[in-house]
């Protein structure tokens, strides 16, 4: 029993906050809960409020009363059953796509998958939106995506034409983008294939990745193709995941996706999605400057049941995760989708096959509400993710200082279509973005440990109270690059792993140029305090080296985001009587503040 009945005392003013609406699993009907209502002094409305905004996630009204929660029993998300899913599509692979509905088969873990059938279920399957497929080219006469083709989107940057149907080989290597199109936009109850996540969108096909050589304008090109016409973007590729190189956007391509997000979408802001590697535990996404940026939703995957994928990378940028396969034997436990000339598939897989899903997901949101931004999309996703039934053996989940659960590998779990288009439709676009470089260390020495205490800009113009993306821009140079580590820890206390071991990593001379490590896991949270960077060698033989810069680039709101969002949310889950919605575990974070705040008005 977590009580509270203690402080219940005061009078006037009640705090709404999530943790109460709460309930115990096991409870029976009829049986008295653990959590209150509480309220608090009048005068005790500011602190009230403060505690609520600074959690992000709740906030206050006024109300008279103070009475127990009545506990019933709910059933858990994600133990649906067969019989309850009323989706009925022809298409023979669509009771293979888990990844949609995951019932259990290919003995993969029942609930866990997108929930689209919600999202589908309330009307959302893409329409009016486009999606571009930067890869090795479509197969457009493919007929289970011919109708959703977006011929006037598409282009071929690999021979400069506006066909991008992929080259043919004898071993079908050109035929990752047509599988990752039908993941997005597969029509449905056709009778072919499968179906799309938002079956009724738009395709485009950006061919790119087929020619001797990337090139920064080859880059650049795709990533500011039509981007009024072009809404989210897809990318499953990036520097060679082989452990060892650090690399990223050139000049030209950094400023096309600066161009997108600032530009794109009448000013919305393009959504560009990214696959954060193949590279496995050898690698780490951070050291990829696309997956890493702050404009790029990055997308790790797992497996039907839970489980990362061998191939899977981890850092701390990271977002949100899909599906795919990659370590089970069973035929059917990959990602079902259309396949090169006419053919369908059931082995696509590869955080490649992802960031499709995810952009799908997307798609979803975007057409229940289109006003949504860049920023919004990242929000959304950071809100509606969950854990679901994921498990990671080497990372612990946890909560960051405003409760927000997240892992090192998952990012904040996985999407959830149908959580995400109803918190989309009664979204209000997030205040505007402020950036705080909030403080430098040149040539620390010999230390491991360096704090930098800031106010976050505080009393200028670019103050930033509520954070979402922060930026570590590191100089370095090590003996061994690869056993180099980097820690990063929040006023708040969370703790973000910037850079893990990469053992194949064997550079001794370039080390880290400004290299801008980001991390997501601080989103929400209050950046003023002091911010802590470890850096450590982890490996078999010593090694040396010197942090020759460590630059703190904080970006964020100076105003809360969403509590007006929350509070409409809770209204409508109320009056819906959605209690499942909600999950079976307090929030550490509001407890802890609860108390202080109780305590504070005894
Ligand atoms: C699904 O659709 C098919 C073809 O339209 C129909 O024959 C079948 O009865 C439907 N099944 C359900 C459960 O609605
Ligand atoms: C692909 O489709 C073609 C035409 O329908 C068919 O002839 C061929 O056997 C299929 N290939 C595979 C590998 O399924
Ligand atoms: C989108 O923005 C327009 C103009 O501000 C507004 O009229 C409309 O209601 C908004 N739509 C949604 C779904 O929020
Ligand atoms: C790192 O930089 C320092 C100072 O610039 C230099 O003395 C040292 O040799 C460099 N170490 C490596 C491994 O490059
Ligand atoms: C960074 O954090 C990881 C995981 O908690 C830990 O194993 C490692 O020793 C830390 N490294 C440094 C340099 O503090
Ligand atoms: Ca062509
Ligand atoms: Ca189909
Ligand atoms: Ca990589």
């Amino acid at each position: 029993m977590r009580g509270y009945s203690r402080y219940g005392t005061a009078v006037g003013f009640m705090v709404l906050l999530d943790a109460l609406l709460i309930f115990a699993t096991q409870a029976t009907e009829g049986v008295l809960t653990d959590h209150l209502l509480v309220q608090l002094h009048e005068d005790a409305q500011d602190e009230a409020h403060q505690v609520a905004t600074q959690h992000g996630l709740q906030s206050a009204r006024k109300v008279k009363k103070v009475f127990e929660q009545e506990g019933f029993s709910r059933q858990k998300r994600g133990y649906r059953n067969i019989n309850d899913i009323e989706v009925n599509m022809s298409d023979p692979l669509f009771t293979k796509q888990w990844y949609l509905i995951n019932t259990g088969q290919a003995d993969g873990t029942p609930g866990l998958d997108l929930n689209v059938a919600e999202a589908w279920a309330l009307g959302y399957t893409g329409k009016g939106v486009t999606i571009a497929i930067m890869d090795d080219g479509i197969d457009y006469l493919h007929p289970d995506l011919a109708s959703n083709y977006n011929a006037d989107a598409s282009y071929d940057f690999s021979s400069n034409d506006p066909f991008p149907f992929p080259r043919y080989t004898d071993d079908w290597f050109n035929s990752h983008g047509t599988r990752c199109a039908g993941e997005v936009s597969a029509a449905a109850n056709n009778n072919i294939c499968g179906v799309g996540v938002a079956y009724n969108s738009k395709v485009a096909g950006i061919r790119m990745l087929d020619q001797p050589f990337m090139t920064d304008i080859i880059e650049a090109s795709s990533i500011s193709h039509m981007p009024q016409d072009i809404d989210i973007y897809s990318a499953s590729w990036g520097p060679t995941d082989d452990g060892k190189t650090v690399d990223g956007p050139r000049e030209l391509t950094l400023q096309a996706m600066a161009d997108g997000v600032n530009k794109g979408r009448g000013g919305k802001g393009s959504i560009y999605v990214w696959a954060s590697g193949d590279g496995g535990s050898y690698d780490d996404c951070n050291c990829d400057g696309y997956a890493s940026s702050m404009w790029t939703i990055s997308i790790n995957s797992a497996i039907n049941d839970g489980r990362t994928a061998l191939y899977d990378e981890s850092c701390s940028s990271t977002l949100a995760s899909t599906f795919s396969n990659g370590r089970k034997r069973n035929p059917e436990a990959g990602v079902a989708t259309t396949d090169l000339y006419g053919n369908c598939t059931l082995r696509h897989s590869g955080t490649s096959a992802a960031a499709p899903e995810a952009a799908g997901v997307f798609a979803l949101a975007l057409e229940a509400n289109p006003n949504l931004t860049w920023r919004d999309m990242q929000h959304l996703s950071v809100l509606t993710s969950k854990r679901n039934q994921l498990h990671d053996e080497v990372h612990q989940w946890r909560r960051n200082g405003v409760g927000l659960e997240f892992n090192h590998l998952f990012g904040y779990g996985v999407l959830d279509a149908g959580g995400m288009v109803k918190m989309a439709n009664e979204w209000k676009t997030v205040p505007e973005r402020f950036h705080c470089v909030a403080g430098s260390i040149q040539e620390s020495g010999n230390k491991l440990v360096l704090a930098i205490t800031t106010e976050a800009c505080q009393g200028k113009d670019n103050f930033v109270r509520y954070l979402e993306h922060v930026q570590a821009v590191v100089t370095v140079n090590a003996t061994r690059r690869g056993d180099l580590n980097i820690n990063m820890t929040s006023p708040m206390g969370t703790k973000s792993i910037l850079l893990s071991r990469r053992p194949r990593d064997d550079d001794s001379k370039v080390g880290f140029d400004k290299w801008p490590f980001m991390t997501t896991h601080t989103w929400g949270e209050d950046p003023r305090g002091t911010w802590v960077l470890e850096v450590g060698f982890r490996g078999d033989q010593p090694q040396r080296g010197v942090l020759k810069e460590w630059t703190l680039m904080l970006h964020g709101t100076q105003s809360a985001p969403y509590i007006d969002q929350i509070v409409r949310d809770y209204q409508s889950k109320l009056a819906m009587s959605k209690k499942e919605e909600l999950e079976e575990e307090l929030d550490e974070a509001v407890e802890r503040s609860l108390k202080s705040l109780m305590s504070k008005n005894n």
